[in-house]
C-alpha cells in the first residue's frame, strides 16, 4: 500500500515495529505522531508536507557540516560508481585510519564497524578478552548503544521511554555490569575496592549526551584514568557523539587524557553508517586475526561510509569551517533562551558544551542522571510541540542532546530565538 499524505505513521506501524526503526523517533514521550522527513539540506529539514524546519537534531549528531554537503554527496556518488561493497580491504580504509590516528593519538590501531553500537560492544569484549576479567562499570544515563552488557541504567531511548531494567538481557549478563552515578568518583572508588580484580573495563561518555548534555566535573575523567591505571582496568571513552564535534580530534585531546580504547561513530561517517574502535596497540592486537577475540562484519569499512567520512574529515582538518563560530552561535542561542525563560519565571537549566546543548526544565544544576530526571518532562513536551509549530526541530526527548552545524547561520539563530519567544507566549 502506498502511503498518502496523512497516514505515514499509521502505515509504518502496520509493518515496522512501533512504526520506527529506532525508538526515540516515535515521539512517544512528547506525544503526537512523528513527522516523516522528505529531505534535508544545510541547516534545514523538510517534512512530507513540504514544511521547512531548522534542524537541531542533525541525525543525532553526525551532520556537523549540515545536510547534503556537496563534497560529501560527491564523495558518496563517486565511490558508489566504483561499487558499493566488496567484503575486501580498500586503500580508503587505510587513509581514513591514518587520518583518525593522527588526530587522536591514543588510537594506535583501530577497527572499523558499521555502527557505534558494534564499536562499544566490541570494546567491551576486547577488554574482557585482554584482561581475562568479566565485570564492567558504566554510568547511569550514559548510553553506549544497545549491546546486552551496556543496556543497564541506560540513557537515550531507554531513559526516554522509562524502560525498567533491561528486559531481554539475561540477568547473569546484566549482573556483570555495575552502573554508577556520573561524576561520582567516590562511588567508583568504592566499586573498585569491592570488585577491583574482577573489573575488565570502565566505559564512559566523556561528555554525556544521552541523558541530555552533562559535563564531567571536578576532574572526574582524570581520576578515572588514575584509578583504572592503578587497577589494570581498561578505560574506554565512548566518543561516538563527541569525536570531532568540538575540535579536529576527540574530547580527550581537549583535556589531555588518553583512554586505553576509544569508540567513534556519527561524524566520522559523514551521515552514513559507521563505527570505529581503536586504542593501545597491545590491546587492539588481541582482536582477530592478530589475536583471538573475534569481531567481523560484511559492511565494516564500507566504501560509501568511508568516503563520506573521509570527505567530512578532510574539510574539518582543512579548517574549512570554524569550530569557534559554531560554538559562539550555540552560546548566544543558549544564553538568550535562558534569559527569555527567566524573564517569564520558568525554571530552566541549559547545559551546553561547545555546539551541543540540552534545555532541562528545572532549576538545576544537572550533573548526573538523577538530576536530569527531576526535569518537568510534560512541560518539555509542550515546549517541543510549540517549537515544531514555529518551524524548529529539537530532539523529541528531554534526555537527548541538540546540535548545531556549520551550516547554521546567524539568521537561523535569530529565527530560533523568535520561535522560542512566540512559543513561550502560548505556554
Ligand atoms: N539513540 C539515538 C540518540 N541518542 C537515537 C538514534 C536514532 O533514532 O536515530
Amino acid at each position: 500500500m502506498t502511503a498518502t499524505k496523512t497516514n505515514y505513521f499509521t502505515d509504518a506501524r502496520q509493518v515496522i515495529a512501533g512504526g520506527v526503526n529506532s525508538p526515540v523517533r516515535a515521539w512517544q514521550s512528547v506525544g503526537g505522531d512523528p513527522l516523516f522527513v522528505s529531505h534535508a539540506r544545510g541547516s534545514k529539514i523538510y517534512d512530507t508536507a513540504a514544511r521547512e524546519y531548522i534542524d537541531f537534531v542533525l541525525s543525532w549528531g553526525p551532520m556537523i557540516l549540515g545536510h547534503a554537503h556537496p563534497d560529501v554527496i560527491e564523495a558518496i556518488c563517486s565511490a558508489a560508481r566504483k561499487g558499493t561493497s566488496f567484503g575486501a580491504p580498500t586503500e580508503s580504509e587505510t587513509q581514513m585510519a591514518q587520518l583518525i590516528c593522527s588526530a587522536i593519538p591514543s588510537m594506535e590501531l583501530m577497527r572499523m564497524t558499521s555502527s557505534g553500537t558494534e564499536a562499544t560492544m566490541t570494546a567491551i569484549r576486547l577488554a574482557r578478552g585482554y584482561t581475562g576479567r568479566n565485570m564492567i562499570i558504566k554510568f547511569d544515563g550514559c548510553y553506549h548503544g544497545h549491546a546486552d552488557s551496556l543496556l543497564v541504567q541506560a540513557g537515550s531511548g531507554v531513559a526516554t521511554l522509562v524502560i525498567p531494567g533491561s528486559p531481554g538481557v539475561p540477568e547473569c549478563l546484566a549482573e556483570l555490569t555495575i552502573s554508577l552515578p556520573y561524576n561520582d568518583i567516590a562511588a567508583v572508588q568504592e566499586a573498585i575496592e569491592r570488585y577491583g580484580s574482577q573489573l575488565a573495563a570502565i566505559i564512559v561518555e566523556p561528555v554525556a549526551g544521552n541523558m541530555g548534555v552533562v559535563e564531567p566535573q571536578n576532574g572526574f575523567l582524570a581520576k578515572l584514568r588514575e584509578l583504572t591505571t592503578q587497577h589494570g582496568i581498561v578505560l574506554i571513552f565512548d566518543e561516538v557523539i563527541t569525536g570531532f564535534r568540538f575540535i579536529f580530534g576527540g574530547y580527550q585531546n581537549l583535556v589531555g587524557i588518553k583512554p586505553d580504547l576509544t569508540c567513534l561513530g556519527k561524524i566520522i561517517g559523514g551521515g552514513l553508517p559507521i563505527g570505529v574502535l581503536g586504542g593501545k596497540k597491545e590491546i587492539m592486537e588481541v582482536l582477530a586475526p592478530s589475536g583471538n577475540v573475534y569481531q567481523a562484519g560484511t559492511l565494516s569499512g564500507n566504501p560509501l561510509a568511508v568516503n563520506a567520512g573521509l570527505a567530512t574529515l578532510h574539510l574539518l582538518q582543512a579548517k574549512a569551517y570554524s569550530y569557534a563560530d559554531v560554538d559562539k552561535r550555540t552560546e548566544q542561542l543558549c544564553r538568550d533562551m535562558e534569559n527569555m525563560f527567566s524573564a517569564q519565571g520558568i525554571p530552566v537549566c541549559i547545559n551546553r558544551f561547545h555546539s551541543m546543548f540540552t534545555l532541562f526544565f528545572q532549576a538545576g544544576p544537572v550533573n548526573n542522571f538523577l538530576d536530569a530526571k527531576k526535569s518537568a518532562t510534560t512541560f518539555f513536551a509542550r515546549f517541543f510541540h510549540g517549537m515544531i509549530k514555529e518551524g524548529i526541530w529539537l530532539a523529541p526527548s528531554q534526555f537527548e542532546a541538540n546540535f548545531i552545524s556549520f551550516a547554521h547561520t546567524d539568521a537561523d539563530i535569530d529565527c530560533t530565538l523568535q520561535a522560542c519567544a512566540n512559543t513561550l507566549k502560548h505556554l
